[in-house]
C-alpha cells in the first residue's frame, strides 16, 4: 500500500450527495484538499477517490490514484469498471451504521412470512376474516447467505428473537447460536433447511445468479426469499416461475437487476412479491466519514487500511 501525502488530494463523486460527503470529510481531515466532481481540479494530483457509482470513464482520467473508497458496503459498482487498474487498492465500508438498519429490515421481512402477514394481506383483498394457527418461532428455519458485517448481525438478531438460524459463507464461521455451513459443496444441504432464505452476499462473478431454478429446487416447498443484497444474485425469470408454480411462497426484495425497477416490470404487480426501493440500509455519513478518514490516516502512517477488498475474489 503506497503512503500518502501529508495533505492528500481527495475527489468525491457520490451520485448527488457530494456536498454532504465533502462536509463530513472536511471536518475530519481539515488539512486535506477535498474536491467534488463539479469543482475544478487537476486530475494528475488526485490521491484518493470516493465513489458511489462513479461516472463512466472517470477512473481513467486519474493517473496517480493511490486508492478508491467505495461509499457503500458493496464494491461491485467500482470493481466492475473495465478501466480499473488491477493493482489499485479498493476499500469498502464495513458496517458504518448499516448493520442495525439491515437487522430492522430483516426482522420485519422475516416476521412478514413467519406471522403470515402475506396470507392476511391476500385475505384482506377479498374481505376474508379467517384465523390461522401461529407457528412456533423456533420451528421457523432461517438461512442467511453471507455471514459478513451485515449477514452475521442479521443472523444473530433473528436467532436472539427465537428463529432457528443457519448461515452460509465462503469460509467457515463460528457464531454463537447459528449453525454454519461453508462452500459450494454444502449449499444444497443449507438451502434444504431454509424456510426463509435471506441473501446478504456481495455481488461477484461467483454469486451472480446463485439463486436460480436449480437452487430454488433445493429449498423446502413453500419457502420465502428475502434479498437486500443485489438483484443480480437472483435469476428473475426463475423467481417468477418458482412463485407461480407455488414452489416458493413469496419474495421480499429491496434490490433488482435494473434499478429503479422499470414501471412495466412484472415484480411490481406480483401478488407474492413485496418491493422496497433499495432502502434496507443507508450509508451513514458520520460513521462512514470516520472510517474513511481513519483509513487515510492509516495509509499515511504506512499501515494497512481496514476494509481492503480482495481484488481476486471481488469483495
Ligand atoms: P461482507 O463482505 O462483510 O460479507 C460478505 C459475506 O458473503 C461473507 O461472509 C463471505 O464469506 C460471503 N461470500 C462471499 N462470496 C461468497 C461465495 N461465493 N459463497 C459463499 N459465501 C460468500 O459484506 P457485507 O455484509 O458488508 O455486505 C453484503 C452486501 O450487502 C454488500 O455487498 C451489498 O451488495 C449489500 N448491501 C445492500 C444494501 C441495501 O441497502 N440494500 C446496503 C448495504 C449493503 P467469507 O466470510 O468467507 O468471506
Ligand atoms: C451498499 C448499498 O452497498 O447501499 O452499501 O447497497
Amino acid at each position: 500500500m503506497p503512503t500518502a501525502n501529508a495533505t492528500p488530494n481527495i475527489l468525491i463523486s457520490a451520485a448527488g450527495e457530494d456536498a454532504a460527503w465533502k462536509r463530513a470529510l472536511v471536518e475530519r481531515l481539515p488539512k486535506a484538499n477535498i474536491v467534488t466532481g463539479d469543482e475544478s481540479y487537476d486530475p494528475e494530483t488526485i490521491d484518493y477517490a470516493m465513489f458511489w457509482k462513479q461516472p463512466q470513464g472517470l477512473i481513467k482520467t486519474l493517473p496517480n490514484l493511490k486508492a478508491i473508497f467505495s461509499l457503500g458496503a458493496g464494491v461491485d459498482h467500482v470493481v466492475s469498471s473495465p478501466s480499473l487498474p488491477t493493482h489499485l487498492p479498493v476499500i469498502r465500508l464495513e458496517d458504518a451504521g448499516m448493520a442495525d438498519q439491515m437487522v430492522q429490515y430483516h426482522l420485519y421481512a422475516a416476521l412478514h412470512f413467519m406471522r403470515d402477514f402475506d396470507v392476511y394481506a391476500a385475505q384482506q383483498a377479498g374481505a376474508n376474516w379467517v384465523q390461522h394457527d401461529v407457528a412456533r418461532i423456533s420451528k421457523c428455519r432461517v438461512g442467511v447467505m453471507g455471514l459478513g458485517a451485515l449477514g452475521s448481525a442479521v443472523a444473530t438478531s433473528l436467532s436472539n428473537l427465537g428463529f432457528s438460524v443457519s448461515g452460509w459463507s465462503r469460509s467457515m464461521k463460528a457464531i454463537d447460536g447459528i449453525t454454519t455451513y461453508a462452500g459450494q459443496e454444502t449449499l444444497a444441504e443449507f438451502l434444504g433447511q431454509s424456510d426463509i432464505l435471506i441473501c446478504l452476499l456481495p455481488r461477484t462473478p461467483e454469486t451472480e445468479n446463485v439463486l436460480n431454478s436449480t437452487t430454488f429446487s433445493f429449498l423446502p416447498k413453500g419457502a420465502a426469499i428475502i434479498n437486500a443484497a443485489r438483484g443480480a444474485m437472483i435469476t428473475e425469470a426463475d423467481l417468477l416461475r418458482a412463485l407461480d408454480t407455488g414452489h416458493l411462497r413469496g419474495a421480499f426484495l429491496d434490490v433488482a437487476v435494473t434499478e429503479p425497477l422499470p414501471e412495466s416490470h412484472p415484480f411490481w404487480d406480483h401478488p407474492k412479491i413485496r418491493i422496497t426501493p433499495h432502502i434496507a440500509a443507508a450509508t451513514r455519513f458520520e460513521e462512514s466519514a470516520d472510517q474513511i478518514a481513519d483509513n487515510i490516516v492509516r495509509i499515511g502512517n504506512g499501515e494497512a487500511p481496514r476494509g481492503l477488498v480482495d481484488r481476486q475474489i471481488g469483495y
